[in-house]
């Protein structure tokens, strides 16, 4: 039996039904932690979502069935890996189906806190514009501009060739494990200091994953460190950025402006970011397209398959 712990896009729920003994969470009220242990109990796969805290607790509850956690997403620390490695369960996620929107979610943050659309928009919707005026909501060219990106994995790449690409930006990357060989291209630039990078960025976006490492990366004193004119976008994990610092450094002008994906308490934001007028919020969006949600299940669903016939997931994790 599979426990499946939110709703999945229709086409990925009949594959489960016709392939497995799935139980489906047909209300889509997230699973608290009695809920989660309860279902390492008595299934054999656990198919999550960023909504479920995996804990150590959860993995541990006894006596267990469940030999496989498969993620739908690709960002897995929600997930106790190490507890997941120590009771012999295995753990998959979803990588490379959600890339491209990703990428492009991040290009959207970036034009959106960049050009002013937020506040536009509000403008308009509220009936407040007064017409057009050559000194109206004056934003910041993104085109020709140096973006640094923070994280050299398939989603920093993506974003990468968007920008040089579509909008001619010098890219400055900085990774904290470069692959053997990672270096200045015709493309990019390395820093391997990621204080040099913060620095010299005209727009700084992250997209490295959220470890213990990489917890508050971006903190108050990396947040001075970047221009008073520079913005940050985030489409990794809240995680990465100490919030409370974001929130004063934006109604300090430390920086010019942020766009945000993600949250360190989500559905929670930080009261303070909420109501600084120079960010762009959304509510986790990335991969939140109908072809990449499909994807990214029929990919949790190849791992399913996987495991239980020949034992070999390709996208194992723990
Ligand atoms: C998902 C994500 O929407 O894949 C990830 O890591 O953050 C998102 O694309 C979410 O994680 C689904 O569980």
């Amino acid at each position: 039996m599979v426990v499946v712990t939110r709703r999945l896009p229709q086409r990925v729920e009949d594959a489960l039904l016709e392939r497995y003994d799935a139980r489906l969470n047909t209300l889509d009220q997230p699973l608290g932690e009695a809920e989660l242990r309860d279902a390492v109990r008595q299934a054999d796969a656990l198919l999550c979502t960023v909504t479920d805290r995996v804990t150590r607790e959860v993995l541990t509850a006894a006596p267990r069935r469940s030999r496989l956690v498969v993620n739908f997403g690709v960002g897995v620390n929600h997930i106790d890996l190490a507890a997941a490695r120590e009771a012999g369960i295995v753990v998959t996620n979803t990588p490379g189906v959600l890339t491209d929107d990703t990428a492009d979610l991040a290009i959207a943050l970036l034009l959106a806190v960049a050009r002013r659309t937020g506040e536009g928009e509000r403008l308009v919707r509220a009936g407040a514009w007064p017409g057009w005026a050559p000194t109206q909501l004056l934003g910041t060219r993104v085109s020709g501009k140096t973006l640094g990106i923070v994280g050299y994995g398939r989603i920093g790449r993506a974003v990468a060739q968007r920008a040089r690409h579509g909008f001619g930006m010098r890219v400055l990357v900085h990774s904290r494990r470069p692959a053997a060989g990672e270096g200045t291209t015709a493309e990019i630039e390395w820093r391997a200091e990621l204080d040099d990078l913060l620095v010299e960025s005209d727009f700084v976006s992250l997209h490295c994953p959220a470890t213990p490492d990489t917890r508050h990366l971006i903190d108050g004193g990396r947040l001075r460190r970047m221009q008073r004119t520079a913005y940050l976008v985030n489409t990794a994990r809240g995680d990465v950025v100490d919030e409370r610092a974001l929130a004063d450094a934006l109604h300090a002008g430390t920086i010019a402006g942020a766009g945000l994906d993600v949250y360190e308490r989500e559905p929670a934001v930080w009261p303070a970011l909420l109501n600084a007028p120079n960010v762009v919020l959304l509510p986790h969006l990335g991969s939140a397209t109908a072809e990449t949600r499909e994807a990214m299940g029929l990919r949790a669903l190849a791992n399913l398959d996987a495991f239980f016939g020949d034992g070999e997931p390709p996208d194992r994790v723990a």
